[in-house]
């Protein structure tokens, strides 16, 4: 075997790509008060959700429902992060709020919200009573 005249080396230094993610889901209008969406309970359109850090001390994004209630946060990279709703007058939220999730290496989907309207300080819908049965739950 020769000696080679030229000896070159080099490193070449790859970095894996930055992962992006989806958050997304659905808010509804929980027409019997239950926390989750049922037949018939249609999306709640042009409601603003909001992507925090997880700490709640940067706003990282925020979008607004689709007519079919869906939203969606795009091109966020993982890690932990709290997705709000923000109520509107007249509403009231079912299932909490505030959400708190974990991004890793997937999308999170059905991060969900669902609300009823109240008519008056103490107002419930219809379906609220169906389920609920007064004097016997509070
Ligand atoms: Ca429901």
């Amino acid at each position: 075997m020769r000696d080679p005249i030229v000896e070159l080396t080099a490193s070449i230094e790859v970095f894996p790509p930055q992962e992006v993610s989806t958050v997304s889901g659905i808010k509804f209008h929980d027409r019997n008060d239950n926390g989750q969406r049922d037949c018939g309970e249609g999306g709640l359109q042009g409601w603003t959700i909001e992507l925090w850090d997880d700490t709640q001390t940067t706003i990282i994004g925020t979008t607004t429902t689709a007519s079919d209630g869906s939203y969606k946060c795009e091109g966020i990279e993982p890690r932990k992060y709290i997705v709000k709703e923000v109520l509107q007058n007249g509403w009231v939220n079912i299932t909490p709020k505030e959400v708190s999730v974990e991004v890793i290496d997937a999308n999170i989907n059905n991060v969900n919200f669902g609300n009823i309207q109240r008519i008056s300080t103490n107002a419930r819908t219809i379906g609220y009573w169906k389920n609920h049965y007064f004097p016997f739950e509070t």
